[in-house]
């Protein structure tokens, strides 16, 4: 039976839209899939929507609709991002599909009567970010230590899973299979989480009369599965449940996540699967968090990164190789536009970009843009081919396992010992010099050597490698691997057929211009010039501005101003830009108003301050959500602040 790879991410939220933790997630499992077919196995990945829950419900009822109808909507968005940037070969599944539902019932039902579940009453500390309870020892100081707030104390009857029967096996599995969890360190914390024994039986039901939106229990229509038991199901039920053939094919496959959801992958999974009587994962793949200026990127915090707009800014292929060469997977990275800029120009624009556009070049110029038959090998040609076919078997084997930033490295090793090799072989010279011969020898060896480079980029770069093995007259595609198995480029030189016509230049990689930062003097020099120079005309455009008619005070006062303090501030579901304010105005009650200031503020760093605000506008609707009036901001330098009473004020207070 040919070999066959699967992998999964996670089953994302669907309470707001994809940001590039997200993107992130889902180009790995697509690059580990291309890696996989290259080596010539058969490969797909599972992502998907996580849709059931208590988070859902609440994010459903801020937005004013029915579940059902915001559930779609976003996971619609989900599902229209991945192929925009270039991830292919997944299937993408919901929680909320007919399937699924049918297979989460029939699978608990199979743990119910295998003796693995009961009821029973609990006390406990439930937070509803985790959608879970904590036992008082996880708690730390009394607070989730996820989200930092302290839960809410419940007591209720439900249906539990004895997990703590699985725990010891799981604890051993753990400790023996040394790369079951990987990298190392989340081994090391899912085993700390079993050692503080802090763990018991998982509580997997949810009564009806505290939330309906979730998979009924087969064994009683009272109660509705935790979303987590739930969720984790996809995995297989996307597969077609454990009698398909495509189980039978597949698993056990593989699982990528952040390190956010360790535990429920490390220990909720493996006893749910040893429980249903179904073979482990074969490794759970665990990475760090981008962050942005130091913090975790969250849709909660209000700090997050389109990917679509880097996408567009800098293009798919330059933002995935950023993404893979930034982050050491496991480690936390800094998303950062200027880091990702230097790494283009260096990487992209000097070292790959150089290498083929100024071959390239010398090659349309000493052979008319065809390949030359190599003659007699000198030393330095066999250095250098021996140098690429093993960073080519380095770049594989630590692809392979997880290591994307180092198996970069060893690739870009070769490359710029490529542009080391033009400068010391000198191909101008040997043209001068009519060395014919050599010059052959030398111009096939580098695109020879630069073939098996633009066929190691086709999982991380997939435009970009078709391209580029275009360029060298090959047939390359971004859906079909372009070789049958790189294992056999590492194993000989060549497979650039002599006298094919190739690219007479390229240029896939310009630089990307930034304008310098100036001195800090010269520019206070220059900026005391311009305002001078530009002193009349501003003053015209001010007197300009100024134009407006004149209105009296009875005008005026027919605005209704007032003084309010923002309770609560959140992104717009739909508009990136607009943020969704509740106000509190005092005696006049909470007003929700919304306001373009996305780009100026986090939405958490707002709640608690006083603004201004005009109430009499007309309300009107934004992307869906109502805006009862207008907060005062005022613009300069392109940027926007809002205005605020200069001493803390009453709420509902005039301004006059
Ligand atoms: O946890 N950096 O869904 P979720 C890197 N539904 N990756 C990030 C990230 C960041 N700042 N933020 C999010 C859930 N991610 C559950 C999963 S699985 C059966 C159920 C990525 O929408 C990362 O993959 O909160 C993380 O594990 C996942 O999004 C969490 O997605």
């Amino acid at each position: 039976m040919e070999n066959a790879f699967y992998i999964t991410t996670p089953i994302y939220y669907v309470n707001a839209k994809p940001h590039l933790g997200h993107a992130y997630s889902t180009m790995v499992a697509d690059s580990l899939v291309r890696l996989h077919q290259l080596m010539g196995e058969t490969a797909f990945f599972v992502t998907g929507s996580d849709e059931h829950g208590d988070k859902i419900v609440q994010a459903a009822a801020k937005n004013q609709q029915p579940p059902q109808e915001f559930v779609d909507g976003i996971s619609q968005c989900f599902q229209d991002l991945w192929p925009k940037l270039g991830i292919q070969n997944y299937r993408f599944a919901r929680t909320t599909s007919p399937t699924h539902q049918k297979l989460v019932q029939d699978l608990l039902q199979k743990v119910y009567d295998a003796g693995d579940i009961y009821f029973g009453e609990f006390s406990g500390h439930y937070c509803y970010g985790c959608e879970r309870f904590y036992t008082d020892k996880e708690l730390e100081n009394g607070l989730c230590p996820q989200h930092l707030t302290k839960p809410e104390l419940i007591t209720e009857r439900n249906y539990f899973f004895k997990m703590s029967k699985y725990l010891p096996w799981i604890k051993e599995y753990i400790t023996e299979h040394h790369d079951f969890i990987r990298p190392e360190r989340y081994r090391s914390e899912a085993l700390g989480m079993l050692e503080a024994g802090a763990l018991d039986d998982l509580c997997i039901s949810r009564p009806k009369s505290r939330l309906t939106w979730g998979i009924e229990l087969p064994f009683d229509r009272n109660y509705v599965c935790y979303v987590w038991f739930d969720a984790l199901l996809t995995y297989i039920s996307a597969l077609g449940g454990p009698e398909a053939q495509d189980f039978q094919r597949y698993w056990p496959g593989e699982h990528l996540v952040a390190k956010d959801i360790l535990k429920p992958h490390a220990v909720f999974w493996p006893a749910m699967l040893k429980s249903m009587g179904l073979p482990l994962y074969k490794h759970l793949n665990v990475h760090g968090y981008w962050l942005v200026r130091d913090t975790k990127m969250s849709k909660s915090l209000g700090n997050i990164v389109d990917p679509l707009a880097m996408k567009e800014q800098f293009g798919n292929d330059a933002f995935r190789y950023y993404l893979f060469r930034e982050m050491h997977f496991g480690s936390d990275a800094s998303f950062n536009q200027e880091a990702m800029i230097k790494r283009i120009n260096a990487d992209l624009a000097n070292d790959l970009g150089n290498l083929f556009s100024r071959v390239l070049a010398m090659n349309a110029k000493y052979f008319a843009a065809t390949v030359p038959s190599p003659n007699a090998k000198l030393p330095q040609d066999t250095q250098i081919i021996d140098l690429g076919l093993s960073a080519l078997d380095n770049f594989v084997q630590l692809f392979r396992h997880i290591k994307f930033a180092e198996a970069l490295e060893a690739l870009w090793q070769f490359v710029r010992a490529l542009n080391k090799y033009v400068d010391s072989e000198a191909p101008w010279e040997l043209y001068k010099q009519k060395e014919l011969e050599r010059l052959s020898t030398v111009m096939y060896v580098l695109l020879a050597c630069m073939r098996k480079v633009a066929i190691c980029l086709w999982p991380v770069m997939p435009h970009a490698s078709c391209t580029l093995l275009q360029q060298l007259g090959q047939t390359a595609s971004t859906n079909t691997p372009p070789v049958p198995d790189i294992r056999a480029e590492i194993s000989c030189f060549g497979g650039l057929q002599a006298g094919i016509q190739i690219a007479k230049q390229s240029n896939l990689f310009p630089r990307i211009e930034v304008a310098k930062k100036e001195p800090r003097e010269a520019k206070v020099a220059k900026d005391t010039k311009e305002a001078k120079d530009t002193k009349d005309t501003k003053d015209t455009k001010d007197t300009k501005e100024a134009t407006l008619p004149n209105i009296d005070i009875e005008t005026f006062k027919t605005a209704d101003l007032r003084v309010g303090t923002i309770i609560e501030a959140s992104k717009h579901p739909n508009a990136d830009k607009i943020l969704v304010l509740q106000i509190d105005f005092g005696p006049l009650g909470q007003k929700q108003i919304l306001s373009g200031l996305a780009n100026y503020y986090a939405p958490d760093a707002l709640v608690g301050r006083q603004v201004c605000a005009i109430l009499n506008l007309k309300p009107r609707k934004i992307r869906g959500l109502m805006s009862n009036g207008m907060v005062l901001t005022a613009e300069s330098n392109n940027k926007v602040c809002l205005l605020m009473p200069e001493k803390p004020s009453s709420n509902g207070a005039h301004i006059a």
